[in-house]
């Protein structure tokens, strides 16, 4: 079933690329990634021959000038046959936004065309061992000191943590001033006493590279400072509501990755003398699967659409479509797997990564226990606000 969810010709084009990336480039080698939890550089280097990485950068800054929607139609299509291949592009996206959307023009001008180009990959410090879904209760510090920022603590679970160049870390200025006393930060891969912890051991997205940073006495420039002493919160935040719909995309291209493994299979697959697509035990689970990934997509592509008409209040409908997409994604992929039986259990096939990969997108990026929290309080703020 082909919906036309009324792309633009950029959008058709970028789509296409991603798909045909997929299928030629990270198909072959997702298994080798999956097992060995390398870092594919190989595949990093063709997004950035093919411009992925600037795609919701400004054109003044060497990107693409697209946003959320084009963001999402990427991560959606490479997440289908690899989401933790794809994770090396969306992370640097999430390590990118507080940039694009603090910066100065000279932090601009400085960081943005080296992301756009691929040259560097960027990542997000936000969580800490004692600050999960308790954002506000970071402990790293930073204090300035003449003209320098230096920063002491660590950072836990970084996507990209060691591959990146470039990291927007959210620090404490003011601790007694709680939420209202963090910063945000850019700091650069090499600053002295800026060090990684060991490689996480992940259960899924095994291809994409998590690590602690970690902060000794680290001196950064005071022009590193992201918008002003105070703001990191904040930024933390805004910088969430823009990202979370990427995560929704991973987990659509997941659940829709795993629905044509099990179409395919049981059109293949023969059992009592037939198809086992010719059984309606099997046909009401993929009706039920292909209805759960339109529904999810139609949220997605809604909310990313909303985010990108400069809509103010994006965060109820962003934590939605993580939520909405991830839940779905969890579903679709464990179906997937009891279609294909014995054989998707089997790392033979791959559905069984796709429903460890799946895993994830409920839990980062704010577990969907927090997404209902943020959708929840919203909800319930526009009605005391009488809209
Ligand atoms: N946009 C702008 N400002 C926001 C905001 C948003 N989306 N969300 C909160 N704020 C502001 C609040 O308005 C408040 O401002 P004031 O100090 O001016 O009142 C401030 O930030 C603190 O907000 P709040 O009191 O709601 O903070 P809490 O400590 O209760 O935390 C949650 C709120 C739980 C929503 C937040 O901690 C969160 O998102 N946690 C999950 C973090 C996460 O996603 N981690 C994943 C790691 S990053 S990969």
């Amino acid at each position: 079933m082909i919906i036309d969810y009324g792309f633009t010709e950029t959008q058709v084009m970028i789509r296409d690329l991603c798909r045909q990336i997929a299928a030629e480039k990270i198909k072959p080698v997702r298994e080798k990634y999956d097992e060995t939890g390398e870092f594919p550089w190989d595949i990093m280097k063709i997004f950035a021959e093919s411009d992925l990485f600037g795609i919701s950068i400004e054109e003044a800054y060497g990107g693409m000038g697209g946003g959320i929607m084009e963001t999402v139609i990427a991560v959606e299509e490479l997440s289908k046959v690899c989401a933790g291949i794809a994770l090396g592009l969306a992370a640097t996206g999430l390590g990118t936004y507080p940039i694009s959307l603090f910066g100065s023009d000279e932090q601009k001008k400085k960081y943005l065309p080296r992301i756009a180009s691929g040259k560097s990959l960027a990542a997000f410090g936000l969580t800490e061992a004692e600050a999960g879904s308790d954002a506000g209760g970071i402990r790293t510090t930073a204090k300035l000191d003449g003209n320098e920022y230096v920063l002491n603590g660590t950072k836990q679970w970084i996507t990209n943590g060691g591959e990146a160049d470039i990291y927007t870390v959210i620090a404490m200025t003011n601790r007694e001033r709680g939420t209202r006393g963090a910063s945000a930060f850019i700091v650069e891969k090499g600053t002295p006493g800026f060090t990684f912890g060991k490689k996480e051991n992940k259960m899924g997205i095994r291809a994409s590279i998590t690590r602690e940073l970690v902060f000794q006495d680290v001196r950064i420039p005071k022009e590193n400072l992201l918008s002003k002493e105070g703001m990191g919160f904040m930024v933390a935040m805004k910088t969430l509501d823009k990202s979370r719909p990427g995560v929704a995309a991973q987990a659509l291209g997941i659940a829709a990755g795993a629905l044509d493994e099990a179409i395919r299979y049981s059109r293949e697959r023969r059992q009592f003398g037939k198809p086992i697509s010719a059984f309606q035990g099997i046909q009401f689970m993929l009706a039920d699967m292909a209805t759960q990934v339109e529904a999810a997509r139609a949220l997605v592509y809604q909310a990313a659409r909303y985010i990108d008409s400069g809509a103010k209040g994006i965060s109820g409908i962003s934590a939605m479509s993580k939520v909405f997409a991830s839940d779905m994604a969890m579903r679709v992929t464990t179906d997937a797997v009891q279609i294909l039986g014995g054989y998707g259990y089997m790392k033979e096939y791959p559905v069984e990564k796709m429903m460890r990969d799946a895993k994830i997108t409920q839990i980062y990026e704010g577990t969907n226990q927090i997404q209902r929290e943020v959708i929840a309080l919203n909800l319930i703020k526009e009605a005391a606000s009488g809209k």
